[in-house]
């Protein structure tokens, strides 16, 4: 098999996917001392039981649980009736928070760094007839040379804490759900799909990766279950007449099933999802099928109550119902790639995506978000301790990331970074080869993006130039001004009047703006915190938007309130969610509802 990526797994009579999720053995190590001991080999003695998928931290009621911060192992049994010569077996770990090492039988399968994108690991020359015991040691330090960034310190006691330079709790674990996956020898292992429209047709080129010289075939069926166009070999164009195309909040699905096929006889079969649509940016313009696209809806977290970022298909039903009743149309997976399903259910509803790595933090400063919002922002790409094995990292996370996401038809734009200081010759150097990298990996050559803080300014941002459209991050009414709207206006309609001066022909995205609101507090007139103060500071922003034609796009921090570190500046967690952290909406939910149902 050639080299995996990061196909979703599938069950068909040809290859099989079971679910490992459940109670999973567990246990701390602040020692450091579980491989000299032998818990790769041997398992794990006196073991908690731990929930997979989910965060560890808020299961416990002790702080020192919460906040624990090294090394720590997980332990699972699966048995095989068989080991057949014919079949390759592998895990797929969702993600594993932020380093780990996979160990099946005593053996090491795979390591991985990068918290937030799947782990796969070959395992078929590991496993046995039987019962096989599969080992996992994770970590969860924070360091400047590994994305997201922050630090890690040891207190007196001799404990560990991470201290992240962002604003949001260091959850982790294995965090999303794991597969036991096999397949043929010969195997599917990647495929890339790309769209062309002439007037009501569509052109789909497409390319097949797999083992071996079998033959591809490649059908795409209409939701009827009727062929729509099929092609054979390995790479080549598909022809669609009279295309349903996926459009925003109107997905139409095509069901793509690929093919290995020897001697007439069908020996792989990968299917999917598939939605026909293009993106462009044209001038100040996002197009979604050449129509004008304006982007209504939230950056979010993967982030709630119990399960912590631990994938829970409850909290994704209901944050897509939420985003409907709310009349958005898009999210920004802020500040991380999100569990596979989140894509696949914005695939089903048509909700555009920007995908963003997680390039967060790389700004130092002890409440970095906090020196963000005001502009303070210190240097980091010039004192980094070591820019290329940062670099090195960042740049696996945006493969991993496009591999596995470049299929979906929501995802719409990828973001290379968030609040990053650009504004240093460094950060130029820096951030120059990552665009270029993802220009060249996307097949469908996606716009690429980053997001820009306060500091970035119109003057001293050196990285705009890379972007196809621009993201800004902007707290006029809260970092800046709070509680007095109408100077923070004049002060946000400055700076938009010198963004404008540059005239830079691309749209701008607000990809953040938004203050912290306790559902418990009204106060007329509205002051910081009340509910009243979150409307009034929307409404401020809605006369700026509007007046600004290069504005092409409001998503709101945040969708829901969610869990930080703590701190002086956060009351239990970030309170800036439209909704609390329990999914219900607070006041201004209503205002912004009433604004995007009206917008078309
Ligand atoms: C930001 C960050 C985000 C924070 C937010 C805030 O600029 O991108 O991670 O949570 O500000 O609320 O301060």
């Amino acid at each position: 098999m050639g080299i995996y990526t990061e196909l979703y797994p599938v069950s068909n009579e040809f290859r099989h996917a079971e679910s490992l999720d459940g109670l999973w053995r567990f246990r701390f190590d602040p020692e450091g001392e579980g491989e000299k001991r032998g818990w790769a080999d041997k398992g794990l003695p006196e073991a908690l039981s731990m929930p997979v998928p989910s965060s560890f931290a808020d299961l416990f009621t002790d702080a020192a649980k919460r906040d624990y911060c090294g090394d720590f192992w997980y332990e699972a049994e699966f048995y095989l009736k068989e080991v057949d010569e014919s079949r390759r077996r592998f895990l797929r770990f969702g993600s594993v928070t932020h380093t780990c090492r996979v160990f099946v039988n005593g053996k090491e399968c795979a390591s991985h760094v990068g918290g937030f994108l799947p782990v796969v690991a070959e395992i078929t020359g590991a496993v046995v007839p039987g019962r096989n015991v599969l080992v996992v040691k994770v970590n969860n330090e924070l360091s400047e040379t590994n994305i997201p960034c922050g630090t890690t310190v040891r207190r007196s006691d001799g404990t560990k804490r991470a201290m992240g330079y962002f604003d949001f709790f260091n959850y982790s674990g294995i965090q999303r759900s794991v597969y036991l996956m096999e397949l043929p020898r010969e195997a599917i292992y990647d495929y890339e799909l790309s769209y062309r429209l002439d007037g009501k047709d569509a052109y789909v080129d497409y390319a097949v990766m797999a083992d071996g010289d079998a033959d591809v075939k490649i059908t795409f069926k209409d939701a009827e279950g009727n062929v729509a166009a099929s092609a054979s070999g390995r790479s080549g164009t598909l022809f669609i007449p009279c295309a349903h195309l996926w459009k925003v909040r109107s997905a139409y699905l095509y069901d793509v099933v690929i093919e290995l096929v020897r001697e007439g006889k069908t020996v792989d079969r990968y299917q999917a999802k598939a939605g026909v649509r293009t993106v462009e940016i044209s001038g100040e313009n996002i197009l979604i099928n050449g129509e004008k696209t304006y982007l209504k809806g939230f950056s979010k977290h993967e982030d709630a109550d119990i399960v912590g970022r631990g994938f829970s298909y409850p909290v994704l039903k209901r944050d897509f119902e939420c985003l409907k009743w709310m009349g958005a149309n898009c999210f920004r997976t802020s500040h991380y790639p999100y569990s596979d399903e989140w894509y696949r259910m914005a695939d089903e509803e048509g909700f555009l995506v920007i995908d963003e790595v997680p390039a967060v933090g790389m700004m130092r400063s002890i409440a970095n978000f906090l020196a963000a919002g005001r502009g303070e922002a210190k240097g980091f790409f010039a004192d980094c301790p070591d820019t290329a094995l940062l670099s090195k990292n960042h740049a696996s996370a945006l493969s991993e990331m496009i591999a596995r996401d470049k299929n979906h038809p929501s995802v719409i734009a990828w973001s290379v970074f968030n609040e990053a200081e650009t504004t240093s010759e460094e950060a130029e150097r820096y951030f120059a080869p990552l665009f270029a990298r993802a220009r060249e990996l996307d097949p469908q050559k996606r716009p690429v993006t980053g997001v820009l803080e306060s500091s970035s300014s119109p003057k001293r941002c050196r990285v705009n130039k890379m972007m196809d459209f621009i993201c800004l991050n902007r707290y006029y009414g809260w970092y800046i001004c709070g509680g007095e709207l109408k100077e923070a206006e004049n002060l946000f309609r400055s700076e938009m009047d010198a963004w404008q001066a540059l005239d830079l022909k691309k749209p701008f995205v607000f990809t953040e703006f938004g203050t912290d609101t306790l559902d418990s507090l009204h106060k007329l007139p509205g002051v910081m915190w009340s509910q009243e103060y979150q409307q009034e500071y929307m409404l401020m922003h809605f006369d700026v938007f509007d007046s600004y034609p290069m504005i092409q796009g409001e998503l709101v921090w945040n969708f829901a309130d969610f869990q930080t570190g703590q701190g002086i500046m956060r009351v239990n967690g970030n309170k800036k969610g439209l909704f609390t952290r329990q999914r219900q909406p607070k006041a201004a939910a209503y205002t912004m509802r009433d604004r995007w149902l009206r917008q078309k």
